[in-house]
């Protein structure tokens, strides 16, 4: 007997979605940062073994869009609300602020299992955790609640075997042998990212696209082109910085991960350009992949 079927991250932007998703893949597929909408795809995350395969997806955090770019990321979210099979809530134990009605709402209509995920408990304390498991229990009286903490794996080894007993049988959906549904070059285009948000501040960040012109892959070395786009002029000379430093970092850092992530001496070039407005421009938004 095979198991199969589609297990869907959602919560608010920082809840630790994607860190969840990596310790659970255990492997470094989507970005992490304290930043808020680090995350602007979905992610396919495959977790296979014999008997069973998982397709985790890591989605944006949930949001009321305020440009297209937004919208286009919500729009992911909704997909992500149609396919479920189950759906991991994972919801920050340390947030004051009112939780996603939008979000209680749908899990509560639809008729499928809801695991409650209350994270970052290591930064928390049981009086603070108790009040939050019983609050979500009264906002989603059907879900089951675990309390975790993503970054440090506390308790995440108790969610798979929970979700195996939740999946329908079914044959695999995705060859046994692949772990993710985005190509190679998504990869360094995020990796680029996480450095620029880890980098700059305010806007800067938010008004960043990668893409990936090259990627030419040598038995012992791969060649990366990769073009950094900005929204306006003035930000282009903020993202190279003072003779170049700062875009140098960020070049390093990414050439430093990239060569864990691909097992494989990287030659990263980066390049700057504006494409004005592109976060409000829905052909330039397709053109980056948000369709
Ligand atoms: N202390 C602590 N920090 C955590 C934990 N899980 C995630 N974080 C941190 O929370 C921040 C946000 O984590 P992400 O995984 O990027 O959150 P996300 O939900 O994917 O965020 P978006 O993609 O922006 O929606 C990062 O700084 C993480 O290191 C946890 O269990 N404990
Ligand atoms: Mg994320």
């Amino acid at each position: 007997m095979h198991k199969a079927g589609f297990v869907n991250i959602v919560g608010k932007p920082n809840a630790g979605k994607s860190t969840l998703l990596n310790q659970l893949m255990g492997e470094k597929l989507a970005i992490v940062t304290q930043k808020a909408q680090t995350t602007r795809h979905r992610i396919f995350g495959i977790y296979n073994e014999p008997d069973l395969q998982i397709v985790f997806s890591d989605t944006p955090g949930v949001l009321d869009p305020k440009y297209q770019l937004q919208e286009k990321m919500m729009d992911f979210v909704k997909d992500s609300l149609q396919d479920a099979d189950v759906f991991l809530f994972i919801v920050d134990v340390t947030d004051k602020e009112i939780p996603s009605e939008f979000l209680t709402e749908k899990l509560n209509k639809i008729p499928v299992p809801v695991l409650i995920l209350v994270n970052k408990i290591d930064k928390s304390n049981q009086e603070e955790l108790e009040k939050a498991m019983l609050f979500w229990h009264q906002q989603i009286p059907k879900a089951e609640i675990l309390p975790i903490s993503a970054l440090e794996g506390f308790n995440t080894d108790a969610i798979l075997p929970k979700l195996k007993s939740l999946l329908p049988e079914n044959p695999p959906y995705y060859d046994k042998d692949q772990y993710t549904d985005k190509p190679e070059r998504f990869f360094v285009n995020e990796t680029i990212r996480e450095k620029i948000l880890l980098n700059y501040e305010k806007e800067i960040p938010y008004s960043v696209e990668v893409v990936t012109e090259l990627f030419k892959e040598k038995e012992s070395i791969i060649f990366i082109d990769s073009i950094i786009y900005v929204e306006r002029e003035s930000q282009k000379g903020i993202i190279i910085g003072h003779k170049g430093e700062a875009i140098k970092r960020v070049g390093t850092q990414a050439r430093e991960d990239l060569e864990k992530f691909f097992a494989k001496k990287i030659h990263l070039n980066l390049f700057v350009k504006v494409k004005k407005d592109w976060r409000k421009n829905e052909r330039d938004l397709k053109n980056f992949g948000y369709r």
